[in-house]
């Protein structure tokens, strides 16, 4: 009988396909760390009930974190940490508008009480070690791989 896949620790979340090609960067990176993952296009504009329940059964699924990718008006990391004890971390999608500085602005400026852990426009390598990072504070196996990560760092991050 095939194994059953691991369930997932990190939920990967988009507001659009057309971030995609950012947010697949993100599912490499915990590819590379053997972090089982999930990645959904779900968007707090055109999904809102589906963002509602996938962030307040985030906990009880077994997720650990969450990172969400979106652009322009970019409320789908604030929508999910509005809803989740998870710790959040948001990627400004840049567009063709205003450099990206909409979505980076929707993502950072969270009211207190409410933190979205931002990372750089476009930043979804970072979002996915952020991830990996926190989860290996109660993970060894996890953290020695991290050590060896870093030390291949002199050169760049190389996939
Ligand atoms: C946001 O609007 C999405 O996250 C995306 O970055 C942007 C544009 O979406 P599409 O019009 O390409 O679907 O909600």
């Amino acid at each position: 009988m095939a194994e059953a896949a691991a369930a997932p620790v990190v939920g990967v979340l988009c507001g659009s396909a057309s971030d995609l090609p950012v947010m697949e960067q993100a599912t490499a990176i915990l590819e590379r760390f053997e972090i089982p993952h999930e990645l959904l296009v779900i968007s707090a504009h055109r999904n809102p009930d589906a963002v509602d329940e996938y962030s307040r059964t985030a906990e009880e699924r077994g997720l650990q974190v969450v990172i969400c990718g979106a652009g322009m008006a970019a409320h789908l990391a604030g929508a999910v940490a509005a809803r989740t004890a998870l710790p959040v971390i948001g990627v400004p999608i840049g567009t063709k508008y205003v450099g990206g500085a909409d979505a980076l602005y929707s993502t950072v400026q969270m009211p207190r009480g409410v933190p979205v852990a931002t990372v750089a426009i476009d930043g979804a390598q970072n979002a996915a070690i952020l991830a990996a990072q926190i989860i290996a504070v109660a993970d060894p196996g996890l953290r020695a791989r991290l050590h060896e990560f870093k030390e291949s760092l002199s050169e760049g991050l190389k996939l």
